[in-house]
């Protein structure tokens, strides 16, 4: 056995009938096409399948074929929920709030997430959160270890995953197996090229993204002699534009991209002083998940981020989080040395 939880999730999936697969409040590619190849893995094994997420998926997602069988509602009738790609309590707001997660928590309850952080579910039957690039990775040794069957259509999602999770396995996350995964995910039949032109097509902008792209990249600014690049979105933005594009995704790698800079945040205003934060780091600034835990959050060591409720002066808390990045990136300097 590769993980030590498997038998426990095997037999919680065989006492099963009805599962519901569940991604937090921010679905990614890895969230959601985990959740789309267990849903696959699940169909195989008979057993009926319900995807829910607390929020709607984003534009950006739509090359993934299922994307629009997720829904905000829970099904009647469940037996057992697995959480993708989260182990984070705070993530799990949006369902909270409509009174899901109690019920969830009614019947078994599986996480199965890699985010390094340690988990803040505490109360789930099982927690399986192992340091691998991908939930897709993880899926796949899951499969491995109970002898699940990987159709092409599992397969592929399960490269969509990883693919999306490592960067095209370039991230620092990467290891000899997730490479090896990839090859035997190929193997399987899967045609990488055909899934990054599906991609790039959904990767599309209108002009009028476009255009406000170049607004944002306008209003980067640049603090600590460079090395901290941020952008700030207010609400009326993320009303205007939320649903279309994510606005951090709009700028963050074009901001990593700027020569001297070493970490990026995005920052978003809600309209009710809730403050949430994108942290990216370049390659040997790795100092995103303590960033991130300055501030109540979490993640990789990356890519992570946070979110603080009642900012009531939201121009000093930006301050606090680059005075701390500064801090922490001084420390990687004097490491260094
Ligand atoms: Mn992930």
């Amino acid at each position: 056995m590769i993980y030590k939880e498997s038998n426990d999730i095997k037999k919680l999936i065989e006492e099963s009938k009805n599962i519901i697969i569940l991604q937090a409040d921010n679905p990614d590619a890895d969230s959601l096409a985990s959740a789309l190849a267990l849903e696959e893995i699940l169909f195989t094994m008979g057993k009926n399948t319900f995807l829910v997420c607390g929020v709607n998926m984003p534009q950006y997602l739509h090359y993934l074929s299922g994307w629009d069988r997720v829904s905000n509602e829970l099904p009647k009738d469940f037996d057992l929920s697995i959480l993708v790609d989260c182990s984070a309590e705070s993530l799990l707001e949006s369902l909270a709030r409509k009174n899901i997660l109690k019920l969830i928590r009614t019947k078994p309850f599986i996480v199965l997430d890699h985010h390094i952080t340690e988990a803040t579910i505490k109360d789930a039957d099982v927690i399986c959160n192992k340091d691998v690039v991908a939930t897709g990775e993880l899926i796949y040794e899951l499969s491995r270890d109970l002898k699940w069957a990987l159709d092409i259509q599992s397969s592929e999602f399960l490269v969509n995953s990883i693919m999306s999770d490592s960067l095209g396995l370039t991230s620092e996350g990467t290891t000899h197996r997730s490479i090896e995964i990839i090859s035997e995910l190929v193997k399987n039949g899967v045609n990488i090229a055909k899934l990054e032109s599906q991609r790039r097509e959904t990767m599309k902008k209108s002009k009028r993204i476009l255009e406000y792209k170049s607004k944002l990249i306008q209003r980067i600014e640049y603090s600590d002699d460079n090395r901290i690049a941020t952008i700030t979105i207010p609400w009326k933005e993320i009303e205007d534009y939320s649903s279309e594009y994510n606005p951090s995704i709009l700028v963050m790698d074009e901001m990593r991209l700027v020569e001297g800079v070493q970490v990026v945040i995005a920052f978003k205003v809600y309209k009710d002083n809730k403050v949430t934060g994108k942290i990216r780091c370049n390659y040997g600034y790795s100092i995103a998940d303590k960033l991130a835990e300055c501030f109540d959050g979490g993640g990789h060591k990356y890519a992570s981020g946070f979110k603080i409720y009642n900012v009531s002066n939201f121009e000093k808390f930006k301050n606090q989080v680059i005075a701390e990045a500064s801090k922490l990136l001084d420390n990687i300097k004097h490491e260094n040395i």
